[in-house]
């Protein structure tokens, strides 16, 4: 077995239906842990739902439901929007299972027994939307006037007696934490993080006693937690903490932490003072990557500009939709997205290019060699574009996505999908047919190779669409990883299994430019 990876996505508020910037997290997600899979590690992937706290009490307040039937019934819709996005999760978890009550309590305890905890007032700015205190130097005012949190929701004041998590102590751990390379990226978020480490902490309220949505605190029956202490937490419940077996043994501390960029402190300071509080040891990386915006705009209910992501994926295609936000949107920074962009780069890359080449190589087999392969001899142009195709997929694709730089990967990859059309054009092996016949059978097999290679490389970010086609290449599913693709003895076993390409089928449709271009 490889080397455990740990990844996780955040935990979604289901107090709405996923929208577009979920599904680019849980996408983000998967293609990590598809890629670790085919890099040979033994992959744990979890994700889920945060169904505690004010903004889910009140929700079902106003819907006339409790929380409970309000959070059983969204978090489905979370559920649901995985299996449409071929998202492949090991855990989903839900902050209302009793696993993770007993969690949470747990290490609450353990930061109590630390000495971190202590009961006193709280008077401060609330934002029920972002779940969230705030300090009167850090909200803005809004259009008339209104107090507005740094994020643009509306805060009240807020006074209550509350449990408190000595943060301030956490000051020179966390600041010596946040410069340890490569703990937070990318690198302007830990910019950011080192500035409000450095203005100096304030210890942090985290029980409320106004409602009673929530985890209840050990010993203290009238305070429920934080929700951002359970929703933390979830990252352990997972792994089946306070059990520190087997699971927890070998998978925390977590590789990565994929969050949007809007929770960036909560999970580079607040996380690991609890953590260190608890004697647990901290994340070994967080990415908080950008936002994803409509045609450059946040949605927004009020603008009515909402996609649904699974209507997305059902209109242009899941892979599709996966390519495209993996290929358009530079990981880290926002991005913006509409149907013309989809629909343009998935012609221009995905079936005008390397759907293309693949059904033009198959076919040819089909019909002009049978579908026999045989071993051959090549000649020096067919060596450099093997050497060519391999180093992209076995080295730049690899290399980039490791470091998470998905767009430069996959450009990389596409530069490859390029020189192979060149060299179909080039050597032309539907003229050959008459002429050169053997020449045209080295061409066609060599063109067999490239595809085989490239349609693993690009497997993690369009799984249905790659294994489809390594389906009729005859690759066995258990040869699409990179160990496979280094592996110089596949394309004699596949000659000596006698199989034969059958008359393929088209993987990557042309898509219509929508009609509507408001
Ligand atoms: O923040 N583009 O939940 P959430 C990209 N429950 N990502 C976006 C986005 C957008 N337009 N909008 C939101 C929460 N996100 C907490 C997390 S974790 C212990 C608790 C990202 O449903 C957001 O940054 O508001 C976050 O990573 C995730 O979606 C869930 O957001």
């Amino acid at each position: 077995m490889g080397d455990p990876f740990y990844i996780t996505t955040a935990i979604s508020y289901p107090n709405g239906k996923p929208h577009i910037g979920h599904a680019y997290e849980a996408i983000a997600a998967d293609v990590i842990a598809r890629f670790q899979r085919q890099m040979g590690r033994d992959v744990r992937f979890q994700t889920g739902t945060d169904e505690h706290g004010l903004k889910m009490a009140q929700k079902a307040r106003d819907l006339g439901t409790t929380p409970a039937a309000l959070a059983d019934e969204m978090s489905q819709y979370f559920i649901d929007m995985d299996a449409a996005l071929n998202i492949s999760y090991d855990v989903f978890q839900r902050t209302t299972e009793p696993r993770h009550h007993a969690a949470s309590q747990e290490l609450w305890r353990r930061m109590e027994a630390n000495g971190d905890l202590y009961l006193d007032r709280y008077e401060g700015w609330y934002s029920v939307r972002d779940e969230a205190y705030y300090d009167e130097s850090e909200l803005v005012g809004g259009d008339s006037g209104e107090k507005l949190s740094p994020q643009g929701t509306p805060v009240e004041w807020t006074v209550e007696e509350s449990w408190f998590f000595r943060l301030s102590a956490y000051q020179d751990r966390l600041l010596a934490l946040l410069e340890t390379d490569g703990f937070l990226r990318p690198e302007s978020r830990r910019n950011e993080m080192i500035a409000f480490v450095k203005a100096g902490l304030r210890d942090l309220s985290i029980s409320r006693t106004s409602f009673d949505w929530g985890v209840k605190v050990p010993g203290s029956d009238t305070h429920v937690m934080y929700v951002w202490i359970d929703a933390l937490t979830n990252y352990l419940t997972g792994l089946g903490f306070p059990d520190e077996g087997a699971d927890f043994a070998r998978f925390w501390p977590c590789d990565l932490h994929l969050i949007g960029k809007d929770i960036t402190r909560f999970h580079t300071i607040y996380w690991p003072a609890f953590l260190m509080s608890a004697g647990i040891a901290v994340p070994r990386q967080v990415f908080s990557h950008g936002f994803l915006l409509n045609r450059g705009q946040k949605e927004s209910k009020s603008l009515g500009n909402v996609t649904d992501p699974i209507e997305l994926a059902d209109r242009f295609g899941v892979d599709t939709l996966r390519y495209f936000l993996m290929r358009e949107v530079a990981f880290g920074q926002d991005g913006s997205y509409s149907p013309d962009a989809i629909v343009t780069r998935a012609n221009a890359e995905l079936a005008n290019s390397f759907g293309n080449l693949a059904q033009r190589t198959l076919s040819m087999i089909f019909k002009n060699l049978d579908g026999d392969l045989k071993p051959f001899q090549t000649a020096e142009v067919d060596d450099a574009l093997h050497v060519l195709v391999a180093t992209a997929c076995g080295s730049e694709l690899p290399k980039a996505f490791q470091a998470l730089d998905f767009s430069n990967g996959i450009e990389a990859w596409m530069r490859a999908v390029y020189a192979c059309n060149q060299y179909v054009d080039e050597q032309a092996p539907w003229s050959l047919r008459k002429t050169d016949p053997e020449r045209m059978r080295i061409v066609l097999q060599t063109l067999f190779i490239a595809v085989r290679d490239l349609a693993i490389a690009i497997r993690a970010v369009v799984p249905a669409s790659a294994d489809k086609l390594l389906d009729q290449l005859g690759v066995p599913s258990g040869e699409r990883d990179f160990a496979a693709l280094a592996d110089a003895d596949w394309y004699g076993r596949l000659v000596a299994s006698e199989f034969r390409v059958a008359q393929p089928v088209g993987v990557f449709p042309r898509l219509e430019l929508p009609a509507e271009t408001d």
